[in-house]
């Protein structure tokens, strides 16, 4: 009787301990979303204004589940006997076809998973821009944001439709998305004003950039935060997996890349040299790089209003992820990527839009902006390598140049030697003979082996 007694005691105790473990968990998961210190509600004539950090988790699941999906998506949706690249240069019909909350293998190493990040972490402005954008893939990056990050680091997600030929209902319609706000611009700005209008509004302490094709993965977000906390000079990016534009099925990327271009500033993924991976011992630690692909980074706000934002003169799309890499590196921060954090992009072989300059006289504009605020006597090579560069107009740099002497901030050579030293060993096959002069810098550029 009295072991009996014993047991039941013991297992009653089990029970109890289990409940409260239980009971715990529960309110770990149901956490309201924290209150960001400076958070301003009401920001006059945005769409969609609640005060999104009191959302309670019954009303953000309301939300979810009474958003109307199917009525979203049934607007310009992909008709039979239509050519389904066409309109996004993606197959927008396997697009339509995939749910908006899919599942995705998660494509980390395994180590990642062991990692653990501080519990207090600094939340976060999403900041979305578009221009004509599938409703479909629009809707999977918002989704899979809300499906896989944790409430309480989303503070809000700023989309800013660039004046999307659809009207005002893309981005308004997303709205009833929590913590969903929606701009819309009346006339077409490009990605670099769009983002610094969405930046401008943006209320948290760290700006997530996304673009607006894309799936983030599990726990995608925490690494990238937690190296903003420790250092707020960092700026950050995942490894960008790959959506196929056809199949939309979702690849795991190398980890072992990093941003790299030549002296054409054209971005390319670069393997890490033996080197360099003999040095990495363990996969989970983030990687120095010397550029950033640009669509998908984090930033710390207060760093990146310090840094001067963006150059807004700069037109549509391309080059500002030289810009601004070039300016971290130069005015003293760090660009770095974190394997262990993982988001899908779909990669497309063309432009869907149209440039009103032309793509070619918009990223020569925007790159040789950022060639002469930030190369120094180096962006000869840069118009060597580029000779349609030379007779472009490029507007008006007095401003950015100011901008990098009040920051102080260092020479291109100091980025050469301690950021890239690769791109010194990049020869120039055709470097004229007028541009020989260049060899002045010293410069240990290896044309003997061309
Ligand atoms: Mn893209």
């Amino acid at each position: 009787m009295k072991r009996l007694c014993r047991r039941l005691a013991v297992a009653v105790a089990v029970l109890v301990w289990l409940g409260a473990l239980v009971y715990l968990l529960v309110l770990s998961r149901r956490r309201l979303p924290e209150l960001s210190p400076g958070a301003v509600a009401g920001g006059g004539g945005v769409a969609g204004e609640t005060t999104y950090n009191q959302i309670s988790d019954a009303e953000w699941e309301d939300m979810l589940e009474g958003f109307d999906e199917r009525s979203y998506l049934s607007a310009r949706r992909w008709k039979p006997g239509d050519d389904p690249y066409t309109l996004y240069a993606f197959n927008q019909r396997e697009s339509e076809r995939i749910p908006s909350d899919r599942a995705l293998r998660d494509t980390r190493h395994y180590r990642c998973t062991t990692l653990h990040y501080d519990s207090e972490l600094p939340s976060t402005s999403i900041i979305i821009t578009f221009h004509n954008e599938a409703r479909s893939t629009l809707l999977r990056t918002i989704k899979s944001v809300l499906n896989r990050t944790p409430v309480h680091l989303i503070y809000e997600i700023i989309l800013v439709d660039d004046f999307s030929d659809d009207g005002e209902l893309d981005c308004q319609l997303l709205t009833k998305l929590p913590k969903v706000k929606c701009f819309r611009n009346n006339k077409r700005e490009g990605l670099i004003r769009s983002r610094v209008r969405g930046t401008d509004a943006a209320r948290a302490k760290v700006l997530t950039f996304l673009d607006s094709h894309c799936e983030v993965n599990k726990d995608w977000l925490p690494p990238l935060l937690q190296r903003i906390k420790e250092d707020p000079s960092r700026v950050v990016s995942p490894v960008i997996d790959i959506i196929n534009m056809d199949t939309f099925a979702y690849v795991a990327a190398s980890a072992d890349l990093r941003g790299g271009f030549d002296w054409s500033l054209h971005f390319k993924w670069e393997q890490l040299s033996p080197e360099q991976r003999a040095r990495r011992t363990d996969p989970t630690q983030p990687i120095k790089t010397p550029i950033i692909a640009g669509g998908l980074f984090v930033i710390d706000r207060s760093w990146f209003n310090h840094l001067g934002k963006y150059d807004t003169a700069m037109d549509i799309w391309g080059g500002e992820n030289f810009e601004i890499s070039f300016r971290v590196w130069q005015c003293g921060g760090s660009l770095e990527i974190l394997p262990c954090s993982r988001v899908g992009h779909v990669f497309r072989k063309k432009h869907p839009y149209v440039f009103p300059e032309g793509n070619a006289n918009t990223y020569i504009k925007n790159t040789r902006r950022t060639a002469e605020v930030w190369m120094d006597d180096f962006r000869l090579f840069y118009y060597s390598a580029r000779p349609a560069a030379r007779g472009k107009s490029y507007g008006d740099i007095r401003s950015r140049v100011e901008l990098r002497k009040k920051l102080n901030c260092k020479s291109f050579k100091w980025y050469l030697d301690n950021v890239y030293p690769e791109l010194n060993d990049l020869c120039l096959a055709n470097l004229p003979f007028e541009d020989n002069h260049l060899n002045r810098f010293n410069h240990k550029c290896r044309c003997d082996h061309l």
